[in-house]
């Protein structure tokens, strides 16, 4: 019954954060293909402010694809490379704002400009001048603010205006012509609903759109109003799931998603961490929590909920300090373990985008739980997971999956290919059984497109 890749639809998404365009394009060939991951998410690719900090990328400077990640020339290859590995590219874009420069200057690929004057592009009418102290939003709880003053004092777009609409979407369609299949439009928050739907409406084909709408409690403006124009973060979910696994139970992630009040399932874009969660007060999950980060993706991967995103990151110990790069501020070549984190290759993440793709479709059933941290669940006739996030090891016990008699891969411990695993196999008997014993922090997961 082996199967030489993962059976069903590729849904995962691996957010190579401030990858340059090279390394994006290599690693969809050896790793983000072969393992299963249905798309790469990048870096904004435009022209912006030089400098060092990472956050230099979300300040445009002009719509040219030339940036320390790379050239053109370089990212039309990375799309096409990853295209022929069978991984779709969704693009972050900045559309809210332009640069946050009170001096203004000259931006990565030579473009010069200024706070309120993007030469050729937009000139002062383009943006807006709320008229609070600096411009700057004051209040999360004025909704007008929100939309119409300077997010830390990025100069604001007047996204109502057609022809702003109009240059916006003619950015995103050059994107769509080198080839792009989605967008995950920045700032969301800050632009009322009905201006990206018009954005959207500009553009030349569809494309996957997912929005970033920071829930906060208690704010005028929240994820659910963003939905009609596709899917939408749901900040709550890692939040939550930190949560869960710091402080709380494990058991109680029985109704996690809806049940929780979080967004419907089929707009709903999840992860345990991004780049700006890791790096604030939040209290998510990050890689610097090793295998308790591991157990957290492993669960997200393996939770019918929400489309999930693996977060793949840089070392960092300063919040805002770049990418390995060269003396000019260039982005380094990606050399994963030294200076990147490449947490969607740690084995237990890589292999559990084999179990999602195997399992999509099916529900949870045989949901299992000691009312503290050890859980187990079914996907329906698909695979099988627990998680034992005891300080204990459990042991001498036995499961029950539903799953076809066999020789399955524990995909948490071992990784299969060729028809092989180079872990431990885990046997489920014709009443659909099997005896393991789970370390403590750890789990076993088993699904029908890993087995022997
Ligand atoms: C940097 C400096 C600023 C400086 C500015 C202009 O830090 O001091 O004024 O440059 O020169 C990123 C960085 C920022 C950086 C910015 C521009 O995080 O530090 O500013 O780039 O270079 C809100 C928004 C949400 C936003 C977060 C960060 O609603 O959209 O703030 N997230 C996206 C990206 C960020 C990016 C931007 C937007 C800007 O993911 O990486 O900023 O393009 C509550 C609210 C949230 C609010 C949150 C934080 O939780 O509910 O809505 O999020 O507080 O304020
Ligand atoms: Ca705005």
């Amino acid at each position: 019954p082996a199967t030489a890749a993962p059976a069903g639809t590729k849904k995962v998404i691996a957010n190579l954060f401030e990858w340059n365009w090279p390394s994006v394009a290599s690693e969809c060939t050896n790793v983000l293909g072969p393992k299963g991951y249905g798309y790469v998410q990048v870096s904004p690719p435009q022209e912006h402010v030089r400098g060092n900090q990472w956050w230099l990328a979300y300040q445009p400077v002009s719509y040219r694809i030339e940036s320390r990640k790379g050239t053109r020339a370089q990212f039309q290859s990375m799309v096409n490379t990853c295209h022929a590995a069978g991984v779709k590219v969704i693009v972050d874009a900045v559309v809210n704002h332009m640069s946050g420069q009170d001096a203004g200057g000259t931006g990565w690929a030579g473009s010069s400009y200024g706070h309120y004057n993007y030469p050729g592009i937009y000139q002062s009418q383009d943006f807006h001048y709320c008229g609070t102290s600096g411009n700057e939003i004051q209040s999360y709880n004025d909704r007008w603010q929100v939309q119409n003053c300077e997010l830390v004092n990025l100069a604001d777009l007047k996204t109502e205006s057609d022809y702003v609409r109009t240059r916006l979407a003619t950015y995103l369609n050059d994107l769509l012509s080198l080839g792009v299949d989605g967008f995950r439009m920045d700032a969301s928050k800050h632009m009322p609903a009905a201006d990206i739907a018009a954005i959207k409406g500009k553009l030349s084909r569809s494309a996957y759109i997912v929005q970033e709408v920071i829930y906060g409690a208690g704010e005028p403006i929240g994820p659910g109003e963003y939905t009609g124009n596709g899917d939408v973060h749901e900040f709550r979910y890692g939040k939550d799931l930190a949560r869960v696994f710091r402080s709380e139970r494990l058991a109680y992630l029985k109704n996690f998603g809806e049940g929780w009040g979080h967004l419907p399932s089929g707009v709903s874009s999840v992860f345990v961490d991004n780049h700006d969660t890791q790096r604030d007060v939040g209290g998510v999950l990050t890689y610097k929590d090793r295998g308790i980060y591991a157990l957290a993706n492993a669960f997200m991967l393996a939770w019918p909920y929400g489309s999930p995103s693996v977060m793949s990151s840089f070392t960092f110990s300063n919040r805002d300090a770049g990418p390995p790069s060269d003396g000019n501020n260039k982005t380094l070549d990606t050399t994963c373990y030294s200076g990147w984190e490449c947490e969607h290759r740690w084995p237990v993440i890589a292999n559990m985008v084999g179990f999602r793709n195997a399992t999509e479709g099916a529900g949870v059933t045989n949901w299992y739980d000691n009312g503290n941290n050890h859980i187990a669940f079914s996907r329906t006739g698909k695979g099988f997971v627990t998680i034992n996030d005891e300080d204990s090891a459990v042991n001498g016990r036995s499961y029950y999956t539903g799953l076809p008699a066999g020789r399955y891969c524990d995909v948490i411990h071992g990784t299969y290919s060729n028809g092989s695993c180079s872990g431990p196999v885990i046997t489920v008997d014709s009443g659909g059984w099997f005896a393991a014993n789970v370390p403590a922090h750890d789990a076993i997961a088993i699904h029908v497109g890993a087995r022997l």
